[in-house]
């Protein structure tokens, strides 16, 4: 017999933490994972429960043709069914957190919160421009509430279009438009694909799915843009900043606290008031040097990109910062959340605070959010963890390794850098990209998984396609992957990327993987694609451009409402792990084949790395292909067109020099 030990997670941090807790028995997501095989029939989608005639299983050598519930229900209806119903649920998580954001930017604008303002003004100018509401001349409060009133009004929509459809390029509307996929109101989508995966309701498989669609655009369309952009204008639209990963942020002697979750409105305050000298005085004189904040998951990417605040990492990662015995509270929001946290800090010292009223486990202190003294909350909150610096335990697996990294890349910042104060522009990209400097561009997100080698698919794919000069977004906890690798940063373009990415990335000095925010700025990939495919040159809708997203290790039903809506906005997408639907070949089909055809999107499942990247690539080449690009070849570049006047071009040169687009020669 070998003493080989299984490695569970591709951070080595993280390995050490979860060979120290097998040492000293201590469960965790990954011990479970291995314990607990998922059922193979309701893996794959061939298990209905949504009446209390079964739970039904559709299996057998012909399932597909001959299979049925009790009810009659085939498989086809039966994968198909319960896939709708994870859009739906994702969709419902992430509106939901949306819907909470336009309250607060409502109760904001009106004075009836005064804990925030509205900190980036030219954003709301910005989004009340798209939304046709009148800004200039206006009381800036005024613009906000008509703006919170209008994203509110899309919860509720009856019939019409959401708002921010109008946002999407032309043709992609009218995809939408011709197949019947335009959402409504996100609420009404969410209920119908309730009801109908409902016993008895609709028996159609792409008929269902046309839907659940429709659910997911509602989620990308509405609630994540609608997150993202009430985030921005409450916090502040992110912009480049410097910040770290991984275990070794917590420090030894000072008090540390840790926000988990996804919403950052009580997270923003908690980041102020940790810098009051009050509080630091008072950390003071329990001992402490000082509070050291830090996050997890997407609570810590939204103060991430706003704040610099460090992250220990993604989902996997939650457990094993409390195995370190050095966090002495850690808040949580919503979602993502594992409940064993709770079990596992009664281990240690450390106060697992809940702070949703909507949210609640167990064996953890619940201070709840008062959303009219959202401060007051944060101040509770952190005196409690400050009050248990001096009950930390030191039998925790303490380790010291942590990265530097760049995070904040908003589409606004993306755009701007690309062109300077005076102009800010997708040229330089759009321009790379047709000169086979940059291949394409994949979206790589999602959550990191204990079902696989943990952040390893994440890390792999990444190194893999800068490599092959495909400049990658990143959101959510492949950000927290790649971040705590060690992967976001300038100097991994210089060691990893291709030729003409690096060559690119030198040129502005970025990392060759730009941080984009939580999983709901998600909505900033569509935005910046839609830019793309404004200025000309590439495709004219979303669909058709050389661009994929990959969620190699997502396990969440709200990535599967995020795949959906790429799919259904053209970009194909390449899921990894079994597939849910998998048991049905025709739901399989319909989703890849039929969605390709109508949308120029598809989503995939594929559990091989190897093949993800193959496949990704081979639609970035097949997309070239089909724009007439040139034939990618690394090392080898096509002249660029020039679009800026010399005057322009001279401005920006010194500090852009070399992007694509800024070349002396006119084409
Ligand atoms: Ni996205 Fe962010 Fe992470 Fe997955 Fe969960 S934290 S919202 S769902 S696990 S990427």
């Amino acid at each position: 017999m070998s003493n080989h030990k299984p490695i569970h997670s591709a951070g080595s941090s993280a390995e050490e933490i979860i060979q120290w807790g097998e040492a000293h028995e201590m469960e965790t997501c990954f011990d479970r994972a291995q314990k607990l095989k998922p059922c193979p029939v309701g893996e794959t989608g061939a298990c209905c429960k949504v009446c209390h005639m079964g739970p039904c299983r559709l299996i057998g050598k012909n399932a597909e043709e001959e299979a049925t519930g009790v009810c009659g229900a085939s498989l086809a209806t039966v994968a198909a069914r319960n896939f709708v119903r994870m859009i739906a649920a994702g969709t419902a998580a992430h509106s939901d957190h949306a819907r909470d954001m336009a309250n607060t930017l409502l109760a904001t604008a009106t004075g009836e919160v005064k804990d925030f303002k509205i900190t980036d003004v030219r954003k709301l100018y910005k989004v009340a421009g798209i939304l046709e509401i009148e800004f200039e001349g206006r009381p800036v409060n005024d613009v906000a509430k008509d703006v919170a009133e209008t994203f509110l009004q899309d919860f509720g929509r009856q019939n019409g279009e959401i708002n921010y459809c109008r946002r999407a390029p032309k043709k992609t509307q009218e995809r939408w438009r011709k197949y019947g996929i335009a959402p409504r109101g996100i609420d009404r989508e969410v209920v119908e694909a309730m009801h109908r995966t409902n016993i008895g309701v609709d028996h159609d498989a792409d008929h269902l799915l046309t839907h659940g669609l429709r659910t997911a655009l509602a989620d990308g369309w509405g609630g994540c843009m609608i997150s993202t952009d009430v985030t921005d204008i409450l916090f502040g639209t992110p912009q480049p900043i410097k910040a770290e990963a991984s275990f070794g942020i917590f420090k030894e002697d000072e008090v540390n606290l840790v926000v988990h979750g996804h919403e950052p409105t009580l997270a923003e305050l908690i980041v102020d008031v940790v810098s009051t000298d009050e509080m630091i005085e008072y950390a003071k004189s329990k001992g402490a040097k000082g509070i050291n904040l830090g996050g997890m998951c997407c609570t810590a990417n939204e103060v991430l990109m706003r704040h610099g605040i460090p992250t220990a990492g993604g989902f996997t990662n939650q457990e094993l910062g409390i195995m370190t015995g050095l966090i002495d509270a850690l808040s949580v929001d919503v979602q993502c959340i594992m409940p064993a946290i709770a079990k596992l800090s009664k281990k240690f010292h450390t106060k697992i605070i809940t702070t949703s009223p909507k949210a609640m486990i167990p064996g953890a202190v619940h201070i709840e959010h008062d959303e009219h003294h959202p401060r007051q909350t944060a101040e509770t909150i952190v005196r409690l963890a400050i009050d248990n610096f001096p009950n930390r335990t030191t039998t925790g697996s303490h380790v010291t390794q942590k990265f530097p990294l760049i995070g904040g890349f908003s589409d606004e910042y993306i755009e701007y850098m690309q062109g300077g104060k005076w102009r800010g522009s997708y040229r330089p990209l759009n321009d790379a990209i047709m000169a086979g400097r940059v291949r394409g561009v994949v979206g790589l997100a999602g959550c990191d998984n204990p079902r696989v080698q943990s952040t390893g698919l994440h890390k792999y794919l990444a190194v893999e396609l800068i490599k092959n000069d495909v400049l990658i977004v990143s959101t959510g906890c492949g950000s927290a992957a790649c971040g705590s690798a060690g992967f976001l940063t300038p100097e991994m373009a210089l060691e990893n990327a291709g030729p003409g990415l690096r060559e690119v990335c030198e040129a502005i000095g970025i990392p060759p993987i730009l941080h984009l925010g939580a999983c709901v700025d998600n909505s900033r990939i569509l935005t910046i694609a839609t830019a793309m495919a404004a200025e000309g040159g590439l495709s004219d809708e979303i669909g058709g451009m050389p661009a994929v997203g990959i969620a190699p290790e997502w396990m969440s039903e709200k990535a599967i409402a995020i795949g959906c809506y790429f799919a259904a906005s053209g970009v194909p997408c390449i899921f990894g792990g079994e597939s849910p639907v998998g048991a049905s070949k025709e739901v399989t089909r319909v989703m890849t084949e039929v969605w390709m055809e109508r949308y120029m999107g598809a989503l995939h499942f594929e559990p091989d790395p190897e093949k993800m990247l193959a496949m990704a690539l081979d639609y970035i080449d097949k997309a070239r292909e089909r724009l007439k690009l040139r034939k990618y070849e690394p090392g080898k570049f096509g002249a660029e067109r020039v679009l800026m006047d010399m005057a322009a071009r001279r401005e920006i040169k010194p500090a852009h020099a070399g992007v694509g687009g800024i070349n002396e020669s006119e084409s």
